[in-house]
C-alpha cells in the first residue's frame, strides 16, 4: 500500500465537496433537468415538491443533495439566501428561468426552519427529503 492511501481513511460519512468542478449533471442526469425545469416555465407555477422529485434529487443520498446544496450557495457563505433561491432554476440549468418574489418567499418559508431568512445545509436536505 502506497503512503498516500494510508492517510486517506475511508470514511463514508463526510462528502467532499469540490465547489469549484461540480456541476448539477456530475450528480442529477441532464435529461432530468430539462424536464423539471421545464415544467415550470410559466411564472408561478414552480412547486419545489414537484420539482426535486422530478430533477431525481429526492431519491439521492444526503451526500448527492449536499453536493446540490454547494452548487447552489452560488457565494459559499454556507447558506442559500433569498436572492440565490431567486436563481435556483438557472441553477440547475441555464434554461431556468428566476423565480417571482412569491415564489422565492414561498420556498424560503418552506425550507426555513430556524426562520433566520437563509437555508443552511441541514434545511435544505431536510426540504428535499421532505417532499
Ligand atoms: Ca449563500
Amino acid at each position: 500500500m502506497s503512503p498516500a492511501e494510508h492517510s486517506q481513511p475511508l470514511s463514508l460519512s463526510h462528502c467532499p465537496a469540490d465547489q469549484t468542478t461540480m456541476s448539477m449533471t456530475d450528480v442529477l442526469c441532464a435529461d432530468d433537468i430539462a424536464k423539471a425545469v421545464g415544467a415550470c416555465e410559466a411564472v408561478d407555477s414552480f412547486n419545489h415538491k414537484k420539482f426535486f422529485e422530478m430533477v431525481g434529487l429526492k431519491k439521492k443520498t444526503k451526500c448527492d443533495m449536499e453536493k446540490v446544496f454547494h452548487i447552489l450557495d452560488k457565494d459559499r457563505s454556507g447558506f442559500i439566501e433569498e436572492d440565490e433561491l431567486m436563481f435556483i432554476l438557472k441553477g440547475f440549468s441555464s434554461k431556468g428561468r428566476e423565480l417571482s418574489a412569491k415564489e422565492t418567499k414561498i420556498l424560503l418559508a418552506a425550507g426555513d426552519i430556524d426562520g433566520d431568512g437563509k437555508i443552511g445545509v441541514d434545511e435544505f436536505t431536510t426540504l428535499v427529503a421532505n417532499c
